[in-house]
């Protein structure tokens, strides 16, 4: 371990990545979806998957819980909190359900009826006091709102609902507690979105209050947008509240990260380590994951997942910072692009099992889970059942 620099190892110490309750559960395309055997279909089953992804790797000590889907009215706090303590996997962020309902066909908050909108508002001030109960800090809200033609919306009109929406919202945050302000360019609406872009969502986020930041799924752009310009640019108005990871060909594919474009990952985490490193502070952002794995074991395309993470992770924390300040003040343009491609060249895969191995943990994650026999005695337990959670964000 001694060829590799402190800053490496102190930066695998502090990365933790957050799973997604619905990662583990029956999902689809579009078009339908093919169930899994092993999928879970409780809330104690996503629990239990969701540890063994903490168990092989050490760092994922939370789960992204879905109101709808996870917590539906009536659910007893201390249940959940029993099953976190028993699957040692705490609550992580609360995602609100804006999209599913009947009601949401035209919106949620910037529905013309103001009667769906307080009742949208009335779910997101329910999965506030939900988060405050499970002591989860954040509350991440995507919304599905938008329209599908030219003409049948007031797009300004739908812009004040959204932002009354949101500070109404915020006035009910707990101390402590962040609102994260999702944004998407289409899908499911095919020709407005609401909080189409990161501008959208920092503007929405500004005017709800102190406590609102934006959240940055990397699979909800354009093709070819520069991502980590983006991630810049919160940085630089300390506006970057965390990141739905995943990764994609087309559009929101929501394929495991780095699957793709691990490059593209580098560069965003690259951003964020000279951040660290300029202002010799700690960014502030919650790392999760937002994937569907429709064809992958969910289980392992998780683990898969967070050593892919770990691994961009590290070679963003290899970069010589200094030799890229020194090339970048003096123009010297193939130097400082070559300071990126030395650290994404570096095959960080014998420090991460040194590290894991120091750690207590299995060097291979993935072998390790899969010689541990968990999915044979799930696969057992779990077969023949139907139960299943619908679409995701
Ligand atoms: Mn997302």
């Amino acid at each position: 371990m001694t060829e590799y620099s402190d800053a490496l190892e102190l930066a695998m110490n502090q990365f933790a990545i957050e799973v997604p309750s619905w990662g583990f559960a029956n999902t689809g395309t579009r078009f339908g979806k093919y169930l899994q055997t092993t999928a879970a279909t409780t809330l104690e089953e996503k629990f239990a998957d969701a540890s063994q992804v903490h168990i092989f790797t050490g760092k994922c000590p939370t789960m992204a819980l879905h109101v709808e889907w996870d917590l539906p009215q009536g659910t007893s706090i201390s249940s959940v909190l029993e099953l976190s303590a028993k699957y040692d996997v705490g609550p992580g962020s609360i995602n609100p359900n804006l999209f599913q309902r009947q009601a949401y066909k035209h919106g949620s908050l910037c529905n013309e009826r103001p009667e769906i909108r307080a009742e949208a508002l009335e779910h997101i001030l329910y999965s506030i006091d939900l988060a405050a109960a499970l002591a989860s800090r954040d509350i991440s809200l995507w919304f599905a709102d938008g329209s599908n033609y030219p003409g049948m919306s007031n797009i300004r009109k739908r812009k004040q609902w959204m932002e009354e929406g949101l500070r109404q919202a915020h006035e009910h945050l707990h101390p402590g507690q962040r609102m994260l302000v999702e944004y998407k360019p289409f899908e499911p609406a095919f020709y407005h979105t609401d909080i189409a872009d990161w501008g959208m969502s920092l503007l929405h986020a500004r005017h709800a209050g102190p406590q609102a930041k934006v959240l940055v799924d990397v699979g909800h752009h354009y093709l070819s947008q520069n991502i980590e310009q983006i991630v810049a640019w919160l940085l630089s108005e300390n506006m970057l509240g965390g990141f739905h990871f995943n990764d994609r060909r087309y559009a929101d594919d929501d394929l495991t990260l780095g699957s793709i474009d691990p490059y593209q990952v580098f560069r965003i985490f690259a951003e964020i380590a000279h951040f660290e490193w300029e202002t010799n502070t700690r960014a502030d952002i919650a790392y999760m994951i937002d994937q569907s794995h429709n064809v992958k074991n969910k289980i392992e395309a998780m683990i898969q997942t967070v050593t892919t993470a770990q691994e961009l992770y590290a070679k963003a924390a290899l970069l010589n910072h200094e030799a890229l300040e020194y090339h970048r003040e003096h123009q010297e343009i193939i130097d400082a692009e070559n300071v990126y491609k030395d650290a994404f060249a570096t095959d960080v895969r014998p420090f991460l099992k040194d590290w894991r191995r120091a750690r207590g943990l299995p060097e291979d994650p993935l072998k390790a889970f899969r010689a541990s026999g968990y999915l044979q005695e799930v696969a057992r337990q779990r077969q023949g059942r139907q139960g299943e959670t619908a679409a995701y964000a």
